[in-house]
C-alpha cells in the first residue's frame, strides 16, 4: 500500500490506494512507518517526499475500516503515533507533495513534514468535525504552530475544505504550484533540497524543535552543541574554502 523509489538522492514515498483517494489503513500506516524509517537510516538519501497515487494525496482513515466496538485511541497509539513520530524527528528534509484532495488525518500527516507543496487545484480539509472526531494525528500539535491558534482552531471547528490558495493564504503550505508545472516543481524544489549541507539541515531541524519547549538560556545552550557540531562538518570547511576561493560550494552532505 506504499511504494517507495530513489532517485538522485531523494526518496519518494507514494501512498498507493489510489481508488480511495490513498485512505489509510493499519497495513498502509505499518509500512508507511516503516518507509519513513528507511529513508532516516540510509546515508545515501538527502531528502523524502511524501506523495499520493492518482488524483488525491489522502482521504484520511479508510472509513470502511472503523468497527463498532474500536478503540479510536488505542488505534492511534499502535498505527498513526509512530508515523507522526517518524517524520517528525527525522535529520532529513521532509515535503510533502500534496497532488490533490487531504482530508482528516490525510492532512495531518502533511503537518508533520517540512515543507507542503500543494498543486493548485488540491483541496484541503481537517474535516474530523464532520464525522465526529476531535483532530488527530499530531494536528492538534502541529497546526496552531504552523498558523496561530485562531485559525487553527477555525478550521478543526469548521471542518470547512479549502482551497490551495486559500492554503496558502494562512500559511498552512509553502507553496501553491500551477497544476501542468506541479510535478517538475516537485522534483526540482527537491533536488535544490539534496544539494544543500544534509547534516547540518538535521541540526537546524533538531536545535528548531528544541525552541517550543525552552527557554532563552535554554535554546543559548542548544545553539552552543549544534553549531560546534555544525563547524566540525565536512560541508561547512569546504564551504567557508569555496568562499575564500571566490567559487561556488558544493555540499556532500557529510
Ligand atoms: C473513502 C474515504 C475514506 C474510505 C474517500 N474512507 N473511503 C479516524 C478513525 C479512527 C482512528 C483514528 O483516526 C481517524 C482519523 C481520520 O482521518 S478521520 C477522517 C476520515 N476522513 C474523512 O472523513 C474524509 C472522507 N472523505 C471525504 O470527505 C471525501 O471523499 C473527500 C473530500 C476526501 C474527497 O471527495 P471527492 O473528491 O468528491 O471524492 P469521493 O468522495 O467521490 O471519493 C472517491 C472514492 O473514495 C469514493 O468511493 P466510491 O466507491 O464511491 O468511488 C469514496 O467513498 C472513497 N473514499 N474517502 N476516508
Amino acid at each position: 500500500e506504499i511504494t517507495y523509489a530513489v532517485e538522485e538522492q531523494v526518496a519518494t514515498i507514494t501512498l498507493s490506494r489510489p481508488e480511495r483517494l490513498n485512505a489509510l489503513t493499519s497495513t498502509l500506516l505499518t509500512e508507511l512507518a516503516e518507509s519513513i524509517e528507511e529513508a532516516n537510516q540510509d546515508n545515501t538519501i538527502r531528502v523524502i517526499v511524501l506523495t499520493g497515487a492518482g488524483r488525491g494525496f489522502c482521504a484520511g482513515q479508510d472509513l470502511k475500516t472503523v468497527q463498532p466496538g474500536m478503540d479510536h485511541g488505542d488505534y492511534l497509539k499502535q498505527y498513526y503515533h509512530p508515523v507522526i513520530r517518524a517524520l517528525a524527528t527525522t535529520k532529513k528534509p521532509t515535503i510533502a507533495a500534496i497532488n490533490g484532495v487531504a482530508a482528516g488525518a490525510g492532512l495531518s500527516l502533511t503537518l508533520a513534514c517540512d515543507f507542503r507543496i500543494v498543486r493548485d487545484d488540491a483541496k484541503l480539509s481537517l474535516g474530523f468535525i464532520n464525522i465526529g472526531l476531535v483532530p488527530d494525528a499530531g494536528a492538534p500539535y502541529f497546526l496552531p504552530r504552523l498558523i496561530g491558534s485562531a485559525k487553527a482552531l477555525e478550521l478543526a471547528l469548521l471542518g470547512e475544505t479549502i482551497t490551495a490558495q486559500q492554503a496558502y493564504d494562512y500559511h498552512l503550505v509553502t507553496k501553491s504550484v500551477d497544476a501542468g508545472q506541479y510535478e517538475q516543481e516537485v522534483a526540482s524544489f527537491a533536488k535544490l533540497l539534496a544539494s544543500r549541507p544534509t547534516k547540518v539541515i538535521g541540526y537546524i531541524k533538531q536545535l528548531q524543535s528544541a525552541s517550543s519547549e525552552s527557554t532563552l538560556e535554554d535554546m543559548l545552550a542548544q545553539e552552543i552543541i549544534y553549531q560546534s557540531r555544525a563547524g566540525k562538518t565536512e560541508d561547512h570547511q569546504q564551504a567557508v574554502q569555496a568562499f575564500l576561493e571566490k567559487k561556488a560550494p558544493v555540499f556532500s552532505g557529510r
